[in-house]
Order: C-alpha cells, then sequence, then structure tokens
C-alpha cells in the first residue's frame, strides 16, 4: 500500500484544524496508519526541509514550524501521495482551490496549516523521520473491499 506523510503545522493545532484534517483524509478513504503530537526539534526540521536550506524563507519557515507542537500522521491508500497533494491544494493559498485544505483555510503561503509529501520516495524518508520505531501496516477490510 502506498503511504504518505501529512503534517498538521503548528498554526492548524492552534487554530483547531486537526480535526477537520483528519476528517477529510478519512472521508476520503484513506486509511490511517499513525498519529502522534509532537514538539519537533530544531534538527529535525531542518532534516525535514533539507531541500529548502538555501531558499531565503528557509530561517523562518523554521521558526513558524517550531511555534508549537504538530501532528504528524501516516496515511496509506492507492496513490496516497498525489491524493494528499490534491487534499492540501498549492503552496501558495492563493493558488489552491477552495475544496482543498488551503483552499478552505489559509490566506498566506508563512501559514498554510499542513504539509503532504510530495513523492513516494520523500513519503518513505518522512515517515522513517517522524515516526523512527517504524509504522505497522495492518488491513482495513472496509477499505480493501473498494479496492479491485
Ligand atoms: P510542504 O512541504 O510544507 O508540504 O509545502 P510544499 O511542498 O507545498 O512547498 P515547499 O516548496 O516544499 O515549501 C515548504 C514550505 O515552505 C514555506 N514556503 N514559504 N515564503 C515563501 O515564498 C515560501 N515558499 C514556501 C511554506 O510553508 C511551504 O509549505
Amino acid at each position: 500500500m502506498e503511504r504518505t506523510y501529512v503534517m498538521c503545522k503548528p498554526d492548524a493545532v492552534q487554530r483547531g484544524l486537526v480535526g477537520e484534517i483528519l476528517k477529510r483524509f478519512e472521508q476520503r478513504g484513506f486509511q490511517l496508519l499513525a498519529l502522534e503530537l509532537q514538539h519537533p526539534t530544531r534538527e529535525r526540521l531542518e532534516e525535514h526541509y533539507g531541500d529548502l536550506k538555501s531558499k531565503p524563507f528557509f530561517p523562518a519557515l523554521v521558526e513558524y514550524m517550531l511555534s508549537g507542537p504538530v501532528v504528524a500522521m501516516v496515511f496509506g491508500g492507492i496513490n496516497a501521495v498525489k491524493m494528499g497533494r490534491v487534499m492540501v491544494g498549492e503552496t501558495n493559498p492563493l493558488a489552491s482551490t477552495p475544496g482543498s485544505l488551503r483552499g478552505d483555510f489559509s490566506m498566506v503561503v508563512g501559514r498554510n496549516i499542513v504539509h503532504a509529501s510530495d513523492a513516494v520516495e520523500s513519503a518513505e524518508k518522512e515517515i522513517a523521520l517522524w515516526f523512527p520505531n517504524g509504522v505497522k501496516n495492518y488491513t482495513n477490510p472496509i477499505i480493501q473491499q473498494f479496492v479491485y
């Protein structure tokens, strides 16, 4: 089963949007595989956003992500990575259509409420980074009956 890493950013936790985000992924048919409130270290965030180290907004991004706890989640499903990005919307909320999480709940790129992995390979790296003890797969019979 393809897996993706989804994270409610600190502004989502502070605004009480965790339930809404989780609900939308569950309703769409993703299978919840892991869920944890975490207080990430600077080191972990710098590794998570390692590809963006040279960007001018990198220091502000790390401070934003350190502004409170995050909710780390792993979801499984068919095309989970691409589908997760559709759920989330575009990086800039201005380009995110209503119906997507960022399109419904955010206004600016610096407070865009949620992360979802952008490729299968990065999803697996992110899952290993945020859940170092591993994430167990299991079979959900309700979801399985729609897979053909
Ligand atoms: P994410 O990794 O958080 O899911 O976001 P993304 O793939 O949609 O976008 P990415 O390019 O990976 O950027 C990561 C996060 O950095 C912040 N950002 N700020 N000020 C800016 O121009 C700018 N650009 C990106 C956003 O919080 C973005 O989600």
